[in-house]
């Protein structure tokens, strides 16, 4: 039988000046075994995007979070940190007015999940428009042995 996925995607717009809260799925009661999310979170030209975490529970070395600038997760030279195990990461803010998120889990052990919330510096008088992308493949593999 071939491994079967779930997809997830959801877009979010937001004035700036707001705080746009990103919580990993199933957050706080464990995220699914083989994730692989991407997020990306763009703000209006000429602001710079700051995440800060409210809540930080991975399992160790196994699963991961990857924060980059810009919109290319695959642009290795782009990655600004990664974060695993349940130590609370400082804020973070990307060069410019974009920033991806990668999270990753393995097929085995949970944590609580992410918790962060971003925002965009310098919303202006008009109040800008901060807008959220995200893509989530949760794989399920089944394993059906000969009988
Ligand atoms: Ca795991």
């Amino acid at each position: 039988m071939l491994p079967e996925y779930k997809e997830c995607r959801n877009a979010y717009f937001v004035k700036s000046g707001a705080t746009l809260r990103l919580q990993s799925n199933g957050y706080p009661n464990g995220y699914e075994f083989y994730s692989f999310c991407t997020y990306l979170l763009e703000s209006s030209a000429n602001t710079k995007i700051n995440l800060k975490f409210y809540d930080f529970n991975l399992e160790d070395t196994y699963d991961y979070m990857e924060i980059g600038n810009g919109n290319n997760p695959g642009d290795r030279d782009s990655v600004i940190a990664r974060y695993d195990g349940t130590m609370m990461p400082p804020s973070i803010s990307a060069e410019s007015n974009t920033m991806w998120i990668f999270f990753y889990a393995d097929y085995s052990i949970s944590g609580k999940g992410f918790s962060v919330g971003a925002t965009a510096s310098d919303p202006g008088e008009m109040g800008n428009i901060f807008s959220f992308y995200y893509i989530c493949f949760i794989f399920r593999v089944n394993i059906e042995y000969g009988t």
